[in-house]
């Protein structure tokens, strides 16, 4: 760990998810969510698994805590479920929604461990969905109302506040190409969902500071680009693929412009929706996995790109290739794109593999370890370079549900026997303690 040496006030953390672990998903006046749909409905998801129970956090969260005050992090980034708080997606809240929240937040705080609080990470309300989902601006005006609650109730104690986790998802496999709830094949017809997701964070950051909530940003996943070739044709097809996974994404926000390539596919009159979108942010967090290939579109592709995969890496159990300099490169460019970029926190990082439970008890992921141990390495090149980095925050604590990939990527510091929830952590999770505690 020699090299991997990081300011005395970095912050460390791992980040979760509320559909990925909490389970419950019909406990507490929860409502039904685009995900409980979609997981319910045949072919989409490997061995037709559901987030019924997913790793029980609702009920285990006391055990969880506990484990992540043992690791030493100093902050935890979870996501409130809108269809706990709101269950129509509308209107008063909860009050068992919230109430859980003040137990799992309150109990975080006795830990010693800062919140950091994601309001969405992709569990619409169906009903929200139902009346048009991120096609229609009202769901923007819907999310800002949800935001002000949240704010409203936890501005007190959450100390770092995410709008929206990665919209590029949401937009691409949600609406694009449907791989993800709710499932929609609309191509470049998905592109206003960016903009009204753009425009509900924008409304969001409004209404969180309007209830006093402070520290305030981003956690949009990013990845560099690389074209197949250095030819013309190959790099003007990179170029077009970042303007729509990156760009579209981090501009509106931090130049309050979209990038040429997109405008056309915008709503009307999304210029005026600019100002509202690019509200000063005292951070922007980036989730960073892995590089995209890019290639010239063959005959017959709608699409101005082809996607390719990135080869020549390892790759981990959820197809990604393990490319740690990848990091570095992209906070660079950003770095250099963006001269008023604010701080920045890697707000996800991590990686899935076949982990087991070992005859003698331990889960031993050395290969998580040296994943880690790359990033990390490029994060502090990076940050060596000029980027003002302040944290960073591992996907994930748990073993937990990955979305249409079902249980099988294993993410987790913690391993997660599904049949009897048994937590076991891993190799990796004593070497990210010793890491955090600077021994
Ligand atoms: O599990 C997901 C998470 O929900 C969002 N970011 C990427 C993770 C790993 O695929």
């Amino acid at each position: 760990m020699e090299n991997l040496t990081f300011p005395s006030e970095f912050v460390w953390g791992v980040s979760t998810s509320a559909f990925q672990i909490e389970g419950a998903t019909t406990e507490g006046g929860r409502g039904p969510s685009i995900w409980d749909t979609f997981t319910a409905t045949d072919g989409k998801i490997a061995r037709g698994e559901q987030a019924k129970v997913a790793a029980d956090h609702y009920h285990r969260y006391p055990e969880d805590i506990a484990m992540m005050a043992e690791l030493g992090v100093d902050a935890y980034r979870m996501s409130f479920a809108w269809p706990r708080i709101q269950p129509d997606g509308k209107g008063a809240p909860n009050a068992e929604g919230l109430a859980f929240y003040d137990r799992l937040i309150d109990a975080v705080c006795e830990a010693g461990i800062a919140p950091a609080a994601t309001v969405y990470h992709w569990d619409t309300p169906q009903p929200i969905e139902d009346a048009g989902g991120w096609l229609v601006r009202d769901t923007a005006e819907r999310f800002a109302e949800y935001a002000s609650i949240l704010g409203e109730h936890f501005a007190d104690r959450v100390k770092m506040w995410i709008p929206l986790n990665e919209p590029m998802v949401m937009s691409i496999y949600g609406y694009a190409i449907g791989e993800y709830a709710p499932g929609q094949f609309l191509l470049l017809d998905a592109i206003p969902t960016a903009h009204y997701q753009n425009l509900a964070h924008g409304l969001a950051v409004q209404a969180l500071r309007a209830a006093g909530a402070t520290n305030i940003g981003t956690a949009n996943n990013h990845s560099p680009i690389w074209a197949a070739a250095d030819t013309p044709a190959d790099n003007a097809a990179a170029a077009w693929l970042d303007a729509l996974l990156n760009r579209t994404f981090a501009e509106p926000l931090l130049l309050g412009s979209y990038p040429d390539e997109i405008v056309e596919h915008l709503p009307e009159r999304f210029a005026d929706d600019l100002p509202t979108i690019a509200q000063p942010l005292d951070f922007y967090g980036v989730n960073y996995y892995e590089p995209q290939g890019a290639a010239a579109p063959g005959e017959g592709n709608p699409l101005p790109f082809e996607l390719r995969p990135v080869e020549g890496y390892p790759v981990t159990t959820n197809d990604s290739p393990i490319v740690p300099d990848g990091l570095r490169e992209l906070l660079v460019s950003f770095h250099e794109r963006y001269p008023d970029l604010p701080p920045v926190y890697i707000t996800e990082n991590g990686c899935s593999f076949d982990d087991v439970v070992a005859s003698d008890g331990g889960v031993h992921d050395q290969d998580r370890i040296d994943f880690l141990t790359g990033h990390l390495g490029a994060l502090r090149e990076a940050m060596d370079a000029g980027v003002d980095v302040r944290g960073y925050f591992t996907w994930s604590l748990l073993d937990n549900f990955e979305w249409s990939k079902g249980y099988a990527p294993r993410f987790g510091l913690v391993h997660v026997d599904y049949e009897t929830q048994r937590r076991t952590p891993k190799d990796s999770f004593d070497w990210y303690r010793k890491l955090v505690s600077g021994t």
